[in-house]
């Protein structure tokens, strides 16, 4: 029996994982891993994970990171001194490694969700792209020359076939580099910020950017060519180095490298979370999804596959009543998001 059998593996995979009272330190990046709802964090030669927004950490196995990470696929690939390591989310078991040639300072990691990965080399000047398709047989392939930059944070925006790289450095670029020419183009000449770090973007178009000088996180619009300051050091950032932005539940998680704290952000609706009064329940029931409605209200639904690339929408207006609705991610894991009324239920 299949199901059976990878629900055993889950519970005792996190019980085995679970050992209490870790502090995060030399904290660089963090990353959303939508299948479990939870946040991985960097912590120099090991690699920690809580699932209540950072009240508890524990190890994540024996993995390390001590920069970039990326989830795609039901894996967690991360830099760890230069080394690119695959780890199955399921369990931390550590399925591959690379490490490219004459690499000065790996930093920046961006997936394209189809088995893709670009990442920077901060003292080189280079970008690199990464076929981990096979987790076990990584390859690489030069992307860029020296960008006479210092590349730190990367997103890649699949849609245009590019990665999006944010920079370090006084008034600091952001670029875009073409996924098949690598053609380089600037976004944004010059932001007036200093020190780039991460980038991640929100799912909605929107583009979240961490900065050291001054610490803040700026958001951009989809060209870059519009821009407002969403969060400071009063929300808590003190150098705040790579950022991962939770679609599923619009909050962005930022590891703040001055203070070794990951702190969290919601930029959903403020009703996130209410469950009084609720004018609807959503569970998931054996292969069916039960919604209950207590009035006619327009329903929306939205399914997240592991590496959280949403993989069904659809809204449309029931009237008051209990419905059944087949699965939506079937036999795949994920998360399912169904939203009415301002009101939210992940399900999973
Ligand atoms: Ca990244
Ligand atoms: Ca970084």
């Amino acid at each position: 029996m299949r199901i059976p059998s990878l629900l055993l593996l889950a519970f005792f995979g996190g019980l085995s994982l679970t050992s209490l009272g870790q502090t995060p330190s030399s904290i660089e990046a963090t990353e959303y891993d939508p299948g479990g709802d939870r946040w991985f964090v960097s912590n120099g030669s090991s690699l920690l994970v809580t699932e209540d927004q950072g009240e508890n950490w524990s190890f994540f196995g024996e993995a390390e990171a001590s920069h970039g990470m990326e989830v795609m696929n039901g894996v967690l690939y991360a830099i760890g001194q230069n080394v690119i390591r695959a780890y199955a989310l399921e369990d931390a078991s550590l399925l591959g490694t690379l490490a490219i040639p004459s690499v000065g300072f790996l930093n920046g990691l961006g997936n394209n969700g189809a088995g893709l990965l670009v990442v920077s080399d901060f003292s080189g000047g280079r970008m690199y792209a990464v076929n981990a398709s096979d987790p076990t047989q990584m390859t690489h392939s030069q992307l860029t020359g020296n960008l006479g930059l210092t590349p730190n944070g990367v997103v890649v925006d699949a849609a245009n076939n590019r990665a999006i790289v944010v920079c370090w450095g006084n008034d600091a670029d952001i670029i875009a580099i073409d996924l098949e020419s690598g053609e380089v183009s600037t976004l944004v000449d010059g932001t007036g910020l200093g020190n780039l770090d991460g980038i991640d973007d929100d799912g909605n178009g929107q583009y979240y950017v961490s900065s050291w000088s001054p610490n803040r996180v700026t958001r951009y619009n989809a060209d870059f060519s519009e821009s407002e300051t969403v969060l400071t050091g009063a929300a808590g950032l003190s150098s705040p180095a790579d950022i991962s932005y939770a679609v599923e539940l619009d909050v962005l998680g930022v590891a703040n490298s001055g203070s070794d704290v990951v702190t969290f952000h919601n930029f959903g609706d403020p009703t996130n979370g209410v469950e009084e009064a609720m004018p609807f329940s959503a569970v998931h029931s054996g292969n069916d999804m039960v919604v209950t409605l207590s009035q006619g209200e327009t329903v929306e639904v939205v399914a997240y596959d592991l590496s959280g690339r949403e993989c069904l929408r659809r809204s449309e207006f029931l009237p008051a009543g209990r419905f059944h609705w087949s699965w939506p991610l079937g036999e795949r894991g994920g998360l399912v998001v169904v939203r009415c009324s301002g009101n939210t239920v992940v399900l999973r």
